[in-house]
């Protein structure tokens, strides 16, 4: 039997810089967040007791990361009491005499793995073969399968397993196929116990029906942004004797982003309603968007920047869309813009519990006014 956990797509040494100039603060912990989603990983590696970690591609964000930065990476990969087996991914994808893998290899310590060729690994006294698939640039047409495709000399006592990195047909959004694209039918070609892709956030699969098939993609250990919707986890998977493959999925993310929408209606306040939505949402962690439609009362319109700015300190970053918002139609202003006691009047009255409505008729009185009604 052998454990293992499987990771992938940690991009260590993002900056974030998009986040930077807004919201510098939130920039540094985005960034900070990986690298204690990392610490995490090994203690729970630790705590699961697995024989591996296999972490398959897209480690640095890039290949700029210095070198004191590495030796932090290598520091924490160290702490690990199980082998830690890297390939690079297209993110740090290896060329020939690589320096930035170069100064990685240099770093890490004894129990860091790093396959740099497509060649076959056995670990000395373990009951597994990994076979690493290696990204050579940032973009490729064609996968990295090739080589294991035609490899003919597989180990059949032990467990195989092939690491790869680019998008799995079906998982990541690849249209035009230039990120080392993948098909099951490529996969099972290769004839492997178990694949352990990475590059997609996103883990897969995604129930517990189709761990069996033996194809993984780790998902990234700590939510990217707003548009990345993992959970920030990673696979603890077990092939036993009988090459049997089962799996579960651990949570290793510190911080996460989410969105949510609330609309306002006629008796709602805008406080309460934002105050209901993000109850029990611990702000230290938490990243919000927020999409905030309906009708707001005229003073909360109108104060409605406050009121984000009262919650915003609260979170990480907290971002407010409020395109669909509108101002109530209040009995005070219809009384403003209409003669009380007129047809008009009593009309847009009657119609005050139902705002659409009241904008609808309040547009028609308008028009008519105006002559434009035709
Ligand atoms: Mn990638």
């Amino acid at each position: 039997m052998i454990k293992l956990l499987h990771t992938g797509d940690w991009h260590l040494g993002r900056s974030y810089s998009s986040v930077q100039a807004e919201n510098p603060e939130a920039a540094a912990r985005y960034s900070g967040a990986r690298v204690e989603a990392l610490r995490n990983l090994i203690r729970t590696a630790g705590t699961e007791g697995v024989d591996y970690i296999v972490a398959a591609g897209d480690i640095f964000d890039s290949k700029q990361s210095s070198k004191d930065f590495i030796g932090t990476v290598c520091g924490i990969l160290a702490e690990a009491e199980c082998p830690v087996i890297i390939i690079p991914g297209n993110h740090d994808y290896y060329e020939q005499n690589d320096p930035f893998w170069k100064k990685v290899k240099d770093a890490a310590e004894e129990n860091t793995v790093i396959l740099t060729d497509s060649r076959p690994f056995e670990p000395a006294g373990g009951n597994a073969v990994f076979y690493p698939c290696i990204c050579h640039d940032r973009y490729s047409e064609g996968n990295a399968l090739l080589w294991l495709k035609e490899f003919k000399d597989r180990n059949e006592e032990k467990v195989n397993i092939g690491i790869a990195h680019g998008a799995l047909e079906g998982l990541s959004f690849d249209r035009e196929k230039k990120y080392y694209y993948m098909t099951r039918e490529e996969l099972t070609a290769c004839s492997m116990d178990l694949w352990l892709l990475g590059h997609s956030h996103v883990p897969y699969p995604n129930t517990e029906t189709i761990y069996g098939e033996g194809v993984f993609n780790a998902g990234t250990h700590q939510q990217t942004d707003m548009a990345d919707r993992s959970p920030g986890s990673a696979f603890i998977i077990t092939v036993d004797d009988d090459k049997q493959i089962s799996a579960k999925m651990v949570m290793t993310g510190v911080l996460h982003f989410r969105r949510l929408s609330i609309v306002i209606g006629r008796t709602d306040t805008l406080t309460d309603k934002i105050e209901r939505a993000i109850s029990g949402i611990n702000g230290d962690e938490y990243s919000l968007r927020i999409d905030i439609s309906g009708y707001a009362s005229p003073e909360d319109f109108e104060q409605r920047q406050a009121i984000y700015d009262f919650f915003s300190s609260r979170f990480i970053s907290f971002e407010v869309t409020d395109d669909g918002l509108k101002k109530q139609i209040t009995p005070k202003m219809i009384d403003a813009e209409t003669i009380e006691g007129t047809l008009e009047n009593r009309l847009l009255k009657k119609y005050t519990d139902a705002p659409e409505l009241l904008e609808l008729a309040m547009d028609i009185v308008e028009s008519c006014r105006k002559g434009e009604l035709s």
